[in-house]
């Protein structure tokens, strides 16, 4: 019997990583597109690149003909959109770019799927950040929309072509609204390892201050490798629907540095300085999702709790700091 095919799009990010170790271990044949740079960066892909059963291809939600050639020559069943402009402050400072890779990109993608072969099902990677100032707490799949940045309003334009493109064309289109979910595998600007990476150094006299902005924002903090599976059960129903995804719990960034620095028996009022450089021009205050609806119809659970989650990134860190050396 031959494999089933899925093409992960940011297989080079975080979720994409992951998603492609979980997608392997199901018995995929996973087709992982990646855009072209004048240096690989494979890290968090490097272990799975000697698989037979993982091909990875050059494309760029930019360039309509490369998804759509991407499609012809793999004939992929499952279609996962992850590649975005993540980072929430460069939207600001790039925000016709973030528009172009996170809200039209998810067009085109659409569109290829459209023209090859409108059975593919398809994912999109929705954030938390399009509820941005909050119209209701906790947030549900029908709690209206307010972005605060342009990567948010952005998303909100790629959730709603996935609707748009399920009802217009029946498309198998779901819209994931992932809250945010983190890992040793998160990039080093995101709050959670900024600061779980500083605690190690600092730990290990390597630096003595870290640079942070607001202390008091609330997340929904998760476990990427959890959030990694919801995606791929969407995928797996009877019909195509939009689910939030998220732990039910929210913690401030200043409990994030209480939690990391005093496992390392440090004391984070000692290190952490306020930089105004690290305040945004709109803020989104709170986040916590009502997963209820992952859970009834997915029978999807997180497994790692906020301390968990937390202590696990600071022991990869300094594990990884070790390993270069240090301490
Ligand atoms: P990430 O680590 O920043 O990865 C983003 C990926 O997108 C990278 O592989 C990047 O490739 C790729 N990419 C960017 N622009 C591209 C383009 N024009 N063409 C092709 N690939 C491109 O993000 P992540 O944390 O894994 O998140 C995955 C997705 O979920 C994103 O869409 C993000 O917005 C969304 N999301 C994330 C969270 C979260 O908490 N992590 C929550 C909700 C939604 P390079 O390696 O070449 O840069
Ligand atoms: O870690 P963050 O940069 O994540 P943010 O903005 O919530 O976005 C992440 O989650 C979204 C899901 O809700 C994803 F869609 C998105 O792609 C990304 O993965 O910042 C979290 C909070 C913010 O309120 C920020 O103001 O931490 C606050 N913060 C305080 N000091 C900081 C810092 N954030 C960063 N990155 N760096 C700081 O020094």
């Amino acid at each position: 019997m031959s494999r089933k095919r899925a093409l992960v799009t940011g297989i080079t990010g975080q979720d994409g990583s992951y998603l492609a170790e979980f997608l392997l271990e199901q018995g995929y044949q996973v087709i992982g597109m990646v855009r072209r740079s004048s240096t690989v960066n494979f890290d968090r892909i490097a272990h799975l690149q000697e698989l037979e059963a993982l091909d990875i291809v050059q494309g760029d939600l930019l360039d309509q003909m490369s998804l759509i050639d991407i499609l012809r020559e793999y004939d992929p069943q499952e279609v996962y959109n992850l590649a975005a402009q993540s980072f929430v402050p460069t939207s600001w400072r790039q925000p016709v770019l973030t528009g172009e890779f996170t809200a039209l990109g998810v067009t085109r993608v659409l569109d290829a799927i459209r023209i090859v072969n409108p059975d593919i099902r398809f994912y999109q990677a929705s954030s938390s950040e399009m509820f941005g100032k909050v119209m209701e707490v906790p947030q549900t799949e029908s709690t209206p929309f307010y972005p605060r940045s342009p990567y948010g309003v952005a998303k909100v334009y790629g959730h709603w072509i996935t609707v748009n493109y399920r009802e217009s064309y029946n498309l198998y289109a779901c819209s994931g609204i992932l809250f945010n979910h983190e890992s040793p595998r998160r990039g080093l600007e995101f709050v959670t390892h900024k600061v779980t990476h500083a605690a190690a150094r600092i730990k290990l006299g390597l630096q003595n201050e870290l640079r942070l902005g607001n202390l008091e924002a609330q997340r929904d903090w998760g476990y990427a490798g959890d959030y990694v599976q919801a995606m791929w059960l969407m995928l797996q129903q009877d019909e195509p629907d939009d689910y939030v995804v998220s732990t039910g719990e929210t913690h401030s960034v200043r409990e994030l540095c209480e939690v990391a620095f005093s496992y390392l028996g440090l004391n984070y009022e000692e290190h952490v300085v306020i930089d105004e450089k690290f305040y945004r021009p709109a803020e989104v205050d709170l986040l916590i999702g009502d997963a209820t609806k992952a859970h009834t119809q997915l029978g999807w659970k997180p497994s790692v709790d906020f301390p968990g989650l937390i202590r696990l990134m600071v022991d990869a860190d300094l594990e990884a700091l070790r390993t270069e050396g240090y301490g």
